[in-house]
């Protein structure tokens, strides 16, 4: 067999904090038990393909700058095969258990849609036997509905009938190799569902017929049987000015008044969040405080440039808060830690693909650790708690039930005159957090 990762020889290992080998885990031990749960339950760290396989470093300034051993034969579908083996190779010697894809990613597009999904099916049946004998499971399947130029003005959003058909036809065959693949989760990104203008742009019909697109997804999906949880990612722009799945609140508004809110969870991007102006840990608290905590695509981004730089996960702040808010909301059922992130241009050998997700699966562990450690204590729990303490007295009691109006509360006010005040005590709470992070 063909070996596309010679650089590494030995499926990556757990050799402790102290470990100076930077292809070592110093802390992620996929069997270590916390909180009732292997590192491993908890995480469910995942690959993706279009970032670690087929990114190879362009940007709009310049040429790809990564040679990989697998695009060597040069030839369209042999590439694809031979991708699917070293993707494989990766997973394993990584020690991840999940993977997810693009339909697009894994079998190159033909002139036809017929000879596309061809060209699928025979990717699939690779991917399907490799799934066999490593283990590795799909965490989900997603659609490429953006690259293509006949996206170019969206896909269910598209003004043409025609586009949105195409893209109907793409997403019923992504979501049926998904199945096949026995993936736990189908992710609806909106690549161009959004609007570079408003001058040419229909804004109600557009949304109207992204919330018609998704319930026949939803039919399909039930159609085929296919069991995965369905998730829709937001993102605030890029590469539209606007993207219609702004953030988790506004997709969750949209969910709700397209009665879809049943059949879809979220899908929490780091960096999206942060190009919303949100921090990652405010959509995670979101989700979790409505239930619609789906899975999460780990990455970075950088706060001084004002795009998705999809950089690896590697502050402990934000794994700590991320892990926190996912074991507070119960942790991650069908959904995972997907390293949604790229190598930066510079870092063009094979090597800084494991470096790059062994420093992201470091860093989550750490932040589950920690996170462990701050739940334990009770400390921010107890704190919290007692600030809202008056809440839990008959008078917040009956306020929370609905059982008083503006005039008992007037009739209150007057009698009891000026509320007692307490401190926020933020800057006691950030100390506290210091001293968990360490
Ligand atoms: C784009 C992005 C996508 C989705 C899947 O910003 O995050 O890769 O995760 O389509
Ligand atoms: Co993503």
């Amino acid at each position: 067999m063909k070996v596309f990762f010679p650089e590494v020889k030995e499926p990556i290992r757990y050799e402790g904090p102290d470990s100076k080998n930077p292809l070592a885990f110093k802390h992620y031990q996929a069997n270590r038990k916390i909180l009732g749960k292997t590192m491993a339950e908890h995480l469910r760290f995942a690959v993706c393909y279009w970032h670690t396989f087929k990114g190879l470093g362009s940007d709009m300034f310049g040429a790809p700058t990564m040679v990989r051993r697998y695009n060597a034969s040069g030839d369209p579908m042999r590439i694809a095969e031979d991708t699917m083996h070293a993707a494989f190779e990766f997973f394993t010697k990584l020690g991840v258990r999940f993977w997810c894809f693009h339909d697009r990613d894994i079998a190159p597009e033909a002139d036809t849609l017929a000879e596309t999904n061809r060209r699928l099916d025979q990717i699939v049946k690779i991917a399907k036997r490799l799934q066999r004998e490593t283990g590795v499971r799909l965490l989900w399947g997603t659609t490429n509905a953006f690259s293509h130029p006949r996206f170019m003005a969206g896909a269910a959003t598209n003004p043409s009938p025609h586009v949105f058909a195409y893209a109907a036809a793409q997403v019923k065959k992504a979501m049926e190799i998904t199945h096949e693949l026995r993936g736990q989760g189908y992710v609806f990104w909106g690549g161009r569902e959004g609007y570079d203008t408003l001058l040419h742009t229909d804004m109600r019909r557009e949304t109207e017929h992204l919330a018609r697109f998704l319930h026949m997804a939803v039919e399909h999906r039930r159609q085929i049987g296919f069991r995965g949880q369905l998730h829709i990612e937001p993102k605030p722009k890029e590469p539209t000015k606007h993207q219609f799945d702004f953030d988790a609140q506004s997709v969750h508004a949209f969910l709700i008044r397209h009665r879809l809110d049943g059949d879809f969870k979220l899908n929490i991007e780091a960096n999206h969040a942060t190009l919303a102006g949100h921090t990652f840990n405010h959509e995670l608290e979101y989700a979790v405080a409505h239930g619609i905590l789906g899975s999460i695509d780990a990455n970075r981004g950088d706060p001084l440039l004002g795009w998705d730089t999809d950089q690896f996960p590697t502050d402990l702040y934000d794994t700590t808060l991320a892990m926190l808010a996912v074991l507070r909301g119960g942790g991650l059922k069908t959904g995972g830690l997907n390293f949604d992130a790229k190598l930066r241009r510079q870092s063009i050998d094979p090597v800084d693909l494991f470096h790059a997700h062994i420093g992201g699966m470091d860093a989550f562990a750490r932040g589950l650790k920690i996170a462990a450690k701050i739940l334990r204590s009770g400390k921010f729990e107890k704190f919290k708690s007692k600030r809202y303490a008056e809440w839990d007295t008959p008078f917040g009691r009956k306020i929370e039930r609905g059982q008083v109006t503006f005039e008992d509360l007037e009739r209150h006010t007057l009698a009891h005159g000026e509320p007692r005040q307490q401190s926020g005590r933020q800057e006691m709470l950030e100390n506290m957090l210091n001293e968990f992070i360490r």
